[in-house]
């Protein structure tokens, strides 16, 4: 399944974040702000919607979905070149700002 991006992906994290029941991606940029592309996938349908972008743009090596403070939420630590960082919020509030629609690869 290619997913086009002009920025340079160094990692990215797997989380069901919102609860719904199916997986989405934390993505670690370098020089990119870190982004949350939440799953809106149907049936036939594999879309990502772009719905958070971290309000820096660090050289991110890694990123990682966990319970740190156990409130129920999952943060989101984010390893960089010099300052980590770790985001609480409550992701599921993250507004809908762009969508990627991702073509299933298809075999001749
Ligand atoms: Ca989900
Ligand atoms: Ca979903
Ligand atoms: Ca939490």
């Amino acid at each position: 399944m290619p997913y086009r991006t002009s920025e340079n992906v160094r990692a990215i994290a797997l989380a069901d974040y919102d609860n719904d029941g199916d997986r989405d991606i934390a993505v670690a940029n370098s020089n990119a702000p870190v982004r949350l592309l939440r799953n809106d996938s149907t049936p036939g349908n594999i879309i990502f919607s772009l719905v958070w972008s971290a309000p820096t743009s660090d050289y991110s090596n890694d990123v990682a979905w966990g319970d740190v403070d156990n409130d129920g939420d999952l943060d989101l630590a984010v390893a960089n070149e010099g300052i980590s960082r770790l985001y609480k919020k409550r992701w599921r509030h993250a507004q809908q700002r762009q969508q990627h629609q991702c073509r299933k690869h298809q075999s001749a």
